[in-house]
């Protein structure tokens, strides 16, 4: 059954999926979305209007942390999602953790416009750059590189898209990752030299012209 992927290069959820069929070696066909001129087949497939969407046969998945569960449990070689149910747990609280504590705080970083409330924003993402790597990376990462060890998960794929996109909050917002977060900073580098990264990956001259919208900077 062939698989289809709604998409666009710009979005780090659809990099997610991306990262999870290239991790597969699925083959899939790729319909890059258009924000400002969405296809009717598009708004069909995706209820919300947001890629990325999955269609795989009679079956239509969206939310990105949910096609990569589906992608694993239709296509399990190679494992993505640990199979011991506490690791499991693990692995959707802290991708939970992500969408619904961490991005909001990152976004509103690139957003702000104020400065003072820019560094205050700023000093808190730095706070969870910090909870990530001693609550998260060193929890059952062992000698790592990745979050549960030696094997990539669903929680790097997870991850990994809004670290590439960093160099953009730098440039605009003077952000990084701790220095004395090393555990973070290796898995960054390792994560970046995967060749399913490396495929697609975009440089730091892509993201800062296209995150100029967010941070209300003029694009170059
Ligand atoms: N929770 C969703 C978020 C997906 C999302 O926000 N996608 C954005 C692009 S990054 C989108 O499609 N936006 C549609 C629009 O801007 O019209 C997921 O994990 O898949």
């Amino acid at each position: 059954m062939a698989l289809e992927l709604f998409t666009a290069r710009v979005c780090p959820y659809a990099h997610r999926t991306r990262l999870a069929l290239l991790e597969k070696g699925l083959d899939v066909t790729l319909h890059e979305i258009d924000f400002k001129n969405k296809s009717k087949r598009f708004l069909e497939v995706s209820p919300y209007g947001r890629v990325p969407a999955l269609v795989h046969g009679e079956a239509v998945v969206y939310e990105s942390a949910i096609i990569n569960e589906y992608l694993d449990e239709v296509f399990p070689t190679p494992r993505l999602m640990p199979a011991d149910p506490a690791l499991k747990a693990f692995t959707r609280i802290w991708i939970d953790y992500l969408d619904h504590h961490v991005l909001d705080d990152y976004y509103a970083l690139l957003k702000e416009q104020d400065a003072a409330r820019q560094a205050s924003l700023r000093a808190k993402v730095e706070d969870r750059f910090r909870f990530i790597e001693c609550e998260g990376l060193a929890r059952h990462g062992g000698a790592g590189p990745y979050w549960l060890g030696a094997d990539v998960t669903l929680l790097d794929l997870a991850y990994y898209p809004f670290f590439e996109r960093l160099p953009a909050w730098r440039h605009y917002r003077g952000i990084d990752v701790p220095a004395e977060s090393t555990r973070l900073r290796g898995w960054i580098g390792a994560m970046a030299a995967r060749p399913s990264v490396r495929s697609m990956a975009n440089d730091e001259r892509y993201y800062v012209a296209n995150y100029a919208g967010y941070a209300g900077a003029k694009a170059a």
